[in-house]
């Protein structure tokens, strides 16, 4: 470490894309990917239901209007969202004690002592970020919809997730390909509570800062096949910590059935393993442990080209450059 020294921002002296040294820079890191949107997509289950795109619209505008350091605004769930999150958090408490693995059963047991995991209505982002970071320090902030990877893996350098805040369509409760509150809730919450997958997470984000496109497309993948569909081992049983597998009663039992693929970990195979986002996958990755996976992953990193290295600074929240040639 003593070798490496301190760089101001402005004399890094490398060439590298332009990334947020501040949690509060995070207002910049907001653009939207344009794909599967009620009001594009024919396919979408809300293309031809005005008033469920109305909503959505209202709904993206809290995120649009957010600036670091404001509460996130409290939404007035409809019976109907209400209803949507109900049916799936009762598949997810049924189907959680046999298939997610022993960190997510945990938190999800937490969240429901606390009363924030009720089936009666949707947590609010607010209270679940003050849970988070009661226990691991991570915070959410509102997303209108799914970002670009760039944006999106700057945050959680931060530990910082950005969640968006709409419900899925009533009429594809079971999966949808695109994220919603339910997803974030549901798939990502409880495993951001947990320390040991907190710090992987972040340890994504830290790696992508500055990175060049083509690193980040291999970290998206890996995040994708990881923190979004991962499964591990427990007890010589296969579990699913990918969030959006248990977001998922559909996809959840397809994962853990012999009509897909699994395969081990490995960072370097793993980051080029091509992947799409609308049906279910057909390739798995299976992790040792998170402590197993954080360790394959920091090797794996310790290989990519960029010519410094990033350190979080929790009391500035500052991430603070090092050069290290
Ligand atoms: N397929 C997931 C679900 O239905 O909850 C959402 C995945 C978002 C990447
Ligand atoms: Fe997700």
């Amino acid at each position: 470490f003593s070798s490496m020294n301190l760089m101001a921002d402005n004399n890094l002296n490398v060439k590298a894309p332009w990334f947020p040294k501040h949690a509060s820079e995070l207002d910049n890191c907001n653009h939207l990917m344009t794909k599967y949107e009620p009001d594009l997509d024919m396919n979408h289950p809300g293309f031809a239901d005005k008033v469920y795109r109305q909503r959505r619209k209202e709904i993206a505008e809290i995120a649009f209007a957010y600036k670091y350091g404001d509460p996130i605004p409290f939404i007035d769930y409809s019976d109907v969202e209400v209803k949507t999150w109900r049916s799936v958090f009762k598949t997810v408490q049924d189907l959680a004690p046999k298939h997610a693995c022993a960190e997510y059963r945990a938190a999800f047991q937490k969240l429901q002592d606390e009363q924030i995991f009720v089936e009666t209505r949707l947590p609010q982002l607010q209270e679940m970020s003050d849970f988070l970071r009661k226990n691991t320090g991570f915070s959410l902030r509102p997303a209108a919809g799914l970002l670009t990877a760039r944006d999106f893996l700057a945050s959680l350098a931060f530990r910082i997730f950005q969640s968006t805040q709409y419900v899925r369509h009533v009429n594809s409760p079971y999966h949808t390909p695109e994220p919603d509150s339910i997803h974030e809730l549901l798939g990502h919450m409880p495993l951001l509570a947990d320390p040991s997958f907190a710090q992987f997470s972040q340890e994504i984000g830290l790696a992508s800062l500055g990175a060049s496109d083509e690193e980040i497309e291999k970290l998206s993948t890996v995040y994708w096949f990881t923190v979004e569909f991962g499964l591990c081992k427990e007890h010589g049983q296969i579990k699913a910590y990918g969030a959006g597998l248990l977001s998922s009663y559909g996809e959840l039992l397809h994962a853990i059935s012999d009509k897909c693929e699994h395969r081990a970990f490995e960072p370097a195979s793993t980051a080029v393993q091509p992947y799409q986002d609308q049906e279910y996958q057909p390739i798995y990755y299976v992790a040792e442990s998170f402590e197993d996976a954080k360790d394959k992953f920091r090797r794996w990193v310790s290989t990519m080209s960029r010519p410094f290295e990033v350190r979080f600074n929790p009391h500035t929240e500052r991430v603070e450059v090092l050069d290290s040639v």
